[in-house]
């Protein structure tokens, strides 16, 4: 059932030609256009695409279908890879906010030399690539409008996560008093949840003939928000416990005074003296010490104890939920698929 990576994989050179080939009625030089090439495939491809792939297997679920027509399948393919260009822009800001210097085993795109500051302007020509290829390849379907409105919404309800994320964590100011599972709650649904989970699957809805009045999508949200929460919270996790080489990214949660999941969880255990340890080491980008200090804490406190067990359960949790589900209105497979996909994730 799962669409191959590889017949998804090769139809992205088609859209990366759909944007370069209109490149000259914008009076772009051969300069321009070489460098435009250079920053789609440095930054779209090579992640899990696991967002991407969602949407071709949930046209398919929905379709009852294990194969797609011709037709119906490039469309789908077509969402798919908005998505992953969609992740690639938030991606290139979220390194440069970040100061992550790694992403996808390779130097985040703003690290490189010949790079720099100019990533800023590169992320909203990413942003803006996903509007020319739905132009191209949607303008006349009844649906047009809906898919745009839902981009749109999806990227400003990411905007406003991203904000929080980065306001809660200012540079040299640590305060632990900023830090609540209730504000983690919100960076997470808002930065996460809706582009990662809702927007594949609320794409292919819309794509599969869903009205947007229809009730299946508060139905999809109440499923895929959570889903999106456990994913982002395991991300905090593989932030300080996962292997680089596998992730493909070097962790900065700490040293950026980040509200992350395992800090909130840290708050809620420690002693007075264990307070005051966190509150002189998290946050300091410099000497490597004081993050170490902080990882022993976390030790001594089991945090990732604390992770396994809230894993066992957010999992569980997920699961009843879909068996809850009315299959009159939508497959629970829809959900299962990508629940599949991301429980007990190293990568
Ligand atoms: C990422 O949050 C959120 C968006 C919208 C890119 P993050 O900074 O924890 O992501 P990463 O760990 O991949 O840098
Ligand atoms: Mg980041
Ligand atoms: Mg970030
Ligand atoms: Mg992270």
């Amino acid at each position: 059932m799962a669409t191959t990576h590889k017949e998804f994989v090769d139809f992205f050179p088609q859209l990366t030609e759909d944007i370069l080939s209109e490149l000259p009625a914008f009076g772009a030089s051969p300069k321009m256009i070489a460098r435009i090439k250079e920053i789609i495939e440095y930054n779209v491809p090579g992640g899990k695409m696991n967002r991407g792939l969602s949407v071709v297997d949930t046209v398919k679920i929905v379709r009852k279908e294990s194969e797609l027509p011709a037709a119906i399948n490039e469309k789908a393919m077509v969402l798919g890879w908005a998505v992953e260009w969609l992740q690639a822009f938030f991606l290139v800001a979220d390194d440069i906010m970040d100061e992550s210097s790694t992403r996808r085993g390779q130097p985040a795109w703003y690290c490189k030399p010949e790079v720099g500051i100019v990533a800023i302007n590169d992320s909203f020509i990413l942003e803006s690539c996903i509007y020319r290829l739905l132009k191209k390849y949607f303008r006349s379907e009844p649906y047009y409008i809906d898919i745009i409105e839902l981009l749109h919404e999806t990227s400003y309800q990411t905007e406003l996560g991203q904000m929080v994320d980065v306001l809660t964590a200012p540079e040299n100011d640590v305060n632990l008093d900023r830090f609540s599972i209730e504000k983690h709650r919100y960076i997470v649904e808002y930065k996460t949840s809706y582009y990662s989970f809702y927007l594949p699957v609320a794409l292919a809805l819309l794509m599969t003939g869903t009205p947007a009045e229809s009730p299946v999508f508060q139905v999809a949200k109440d499923i895929l928000i959570p889903l999106g929460v456990y994913f982002q919270i395991q991300d905090d996790y593989l932030d300080c416990y996962g292997n680089p080489a596998v992730v493909g990214k070097v962790g900065t949660d700490i040293e950026d005074n980040k509200c992350s999941w395992l800090v909130v969880q840290a708050l809620d255990r420690v002693t007075p003296k264990q307070r005051k340890l966190l509150n002189d080491n998290y946050g300091r980008k410099t000497p490597a010490v004081h993050t170490q200090r902080v990882k022993k804490l976390y030790k001594e406190l089991d945090i990732e104890k604390v992770y396994k067990t809230y894993e066992d359960r957010a999992i569980a949790e997920l699961e009843d939920r879909i068996d809850s589900i009315d299959e009159s209105l939508v497959p629970r497979q829809v959900f299962t698929a990508f629940l599949n996909k991301v429980a007990k994730r190293n990568k």
